[in-house]
């Protein structure tokens, strides 16, 4: 075990080296640097990342998570903080009583869920620490539905290899037009069981600014792979029919998919 906690950490110094590349400020727009050597090196050592930890984790081991003692500051709200969109405004007016998630792609049950039903499938709270790209970290405590429950309802057919977070707030594509933020993860993600669709924070309900009413929570990856404010969730074979292709909104302007930590 000793042994491969040593190489899964000299592995994890690929992951480290891309994401420290990335300029310091974070989560903005990338995309000068999509091309070029140092991206493509990168790339490659991304899906070397991926694949050295699909073999060496085992697809359930579980991120840490800490006493409520580690608490010590709110979660720090970044990227949208408070969406403008029109619809996303509509469901904050209605304090998000006409709000559904919908379940669709490769299913054998679609699902139209309100926030009601989604509070009443089984829950589970854990307290874990966040680690954004750009270099901060919060513990906080978030209470959820797992997502697997959802994906065991909808009873996902074979082909599935995907789950796509559609979101309701939007960021401009430098064109004057606007692109919602999305996100995916693959299965075994989807399925881990600390993988929740979180409602609440710290105790109270989920605030707007840390994605309400639903946002995912994805333990093992870094804070832009959770996509906040959802709608939607789809199950597809593929991810070229989202967005640029690449799997996400930060993704498309060159952030790595694999964004494991
Ligand atoms: N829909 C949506 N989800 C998002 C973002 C966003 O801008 N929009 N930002 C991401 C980034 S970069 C981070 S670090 C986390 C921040 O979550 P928090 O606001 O709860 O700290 O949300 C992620 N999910
Ligand atoms: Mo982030």
């Amino acid at each position: 075990m000793r042994k491969l906690d040593i190489s899964r950490r000299r592995f994890l110094t690929g992951a480290t080296v891309s994401a420290a590349a990335l300029p310091l400020s974070g989560c903005f727009d990338a995309a000068g640097q999509r091309d070029g050597t140092v991206r493509n090196v990168l790339e490659i050592a991304n899906s070397l990342t991926y694949r050295v930890q699909r073999l060496l984790l085992s697809s359930d081991s579980l991120a840490q998570e800490f006493p409520e003692s580690e608490i010590r500051q709110a979660q720090r709200p970044n990227g949208t903080t408070n969406p403008q969109d029109a619809n996303y405004l509509a469901h904050v007016a209605k304090d998000f009583s006409d709000y559904r998630l919908e379940v669709t792609g490769l299913v054998e049950q679609r699902l139209s869920l309100s926030m009601d039903e989604i509070r009443n499938m089984p829950s589970r709270t854990q307290i874990t620490r966040h680690d954004c790209v750009e270099g901060w970290s919060c513990i906080a405590q978030w209470t959820g539905t797992p997502l697997s429950a959802l994906l065991e309802a909808a009873r996902v057919k074979s082909q599935a290899r995907f789950v796509v977070f559609s979101c309701m707030d939007s960021y401009g594509n430098g064109r004057g037009g606007l692109v919602p933020y999305y996100e995916s993860i693959d299965l075994a993600d989807a399925r881990h069981p600390q993988t929740i669709l979180a409602y609440g924070l710290n105790g109270r309900s989920l605030p707007i600014a840390n994605g309400a009413p639903l946002r995912v929570r994805v333990e093992r990856q870094l804070g832009y792979k959770m996509a906040k404010y959802i709608s939607g969730i789809e199950l597809t074979d593929r991810l070229d029919g989202h967005g640029l292709g690449n799997g996400g909104y930060w993704e498309d302007n060159g952030y790595d998919w694999f964004a494991g930590i």
